[in-house]
């Protein structure tokens, strides 16, 4: 029972790693939480920093997860 309870819950995991996935071609390389601009040129070759720059909304030189989804929900990028 534990067993097969863990296997599930592992799978569970898998699968929203694996949508998480799809939402967004980007990758976080580096693991700090935000996307730097080399990371976002790695998903969008089109990158600019004009571009970038727009996406940045508060301006922090990184485009953090809610920055990301504006920009995909607004067509800047996707
Ligand atoms: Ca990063
Ligand atoms: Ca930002």
């Amino acid at each position: 029972m534990k067993l097969s309870q863990l296997v599930l819950s592992g799978v569970f995991v898998l699968a929203a790693a694996a949508s998480a996935h799809a939402q967004s071609a980007v990758s976080d390389t580096d693991g700090n939480g935000t996307y730097s601009m080399e990371e976002m040129t790695a998903a969008y070759p089109d990158m600019t920093a004009a571009l970038f720059s727009q996406i940045d909304v508060d301006g922090s030189g990184e485009i953090d997860a809610d920055e990301l989804q504006a920009a995909l929900e607004n067509g800047l990028v996707g």
